[in-house]
């Protein structure tokens, strides 16, 4: 079994409803019924709901952000194949990535947005996280470092996860990004 660490977010409608039914969606199509655990604590993990102010641009509507763990037997780019389509199923209108004359991403106001934080393959029985830099997908996510919406919530459920590349824990990476600011 795979495992992935995930980031939803919402900022616009019922945000709350929606983070509940992008949970429910997400084990529903992640998690194999076949998979036998004694406690689904095993299997799937929820941070609690935090309240952000918009990383990135302005907006008076704040984020509702929640990290999301869940086993699964899909690869990295089947679970961001069902994160977009259950984004669109909650009515998260898809446009063009806009960039500004710096070349950042303009982003906009959103009612869901599922992103892929971690994936780790399961190898002999052991989680080895993967490093994936595809146009499609880069994971880890490339600035999750960088975002305290993020590193609190993910911090809850994964404070002891090694990132591969940084070779920081989260928890480390939290404390460090608090001190930066
Ligand atoms: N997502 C973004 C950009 N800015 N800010 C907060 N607080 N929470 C988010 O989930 C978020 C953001 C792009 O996806
Ligand atoms: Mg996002
Ligand atoms: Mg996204």
């Amino acid at each position: 079994m795979n495992r992935v660490y995930l980031l939803l977010g919402s900022n616009m409608g019922d945000r709350e409803q929606k983070l509940e039914s992008a949970v429910e969606a997400l084990i529903e199509q992640l998690l194999p019924d076949y998979l036998e655990v004694e406690d689904l604590s095993e299997a799937v993990n929820t941070s609690s709901v935090v309240e952000t102010a918009p990383w990135g641009f302005e907006s008076d509507e704040m984020f509702l952000n929640q990290a999301f763990m869940c086993l699964t037997d899909k690869s990295a780019d089947e679970v961001l194949s069902i994160c977009q389509s259950i984004e669109n199923e909650l009515g998260r209108e898809r446009r063009e990535p806009a960039f500004n004359e710096k070349g950042e991403r303009i982003y906009t106001s959103r009612v869901i947005d599922i992103d892929i934080l971690l994936f780790d393959e399961n190898v002999d029985g052991r989680y080895v996280p993967q490093i994936i830099n595809e146009e499609r997908l880069q994971v880890p996510h490339p600035r999750m470092q960088e975002r305290m919406f993020v590193l609190e919530p993910l911090a809850e459920i994964a404070k002891d996860y090694m990132h591969p590349s940084l070779q920081k824990t989260v928890g480390t990476l939290k404390k460090e990004l608090k001190r930066k600011k």
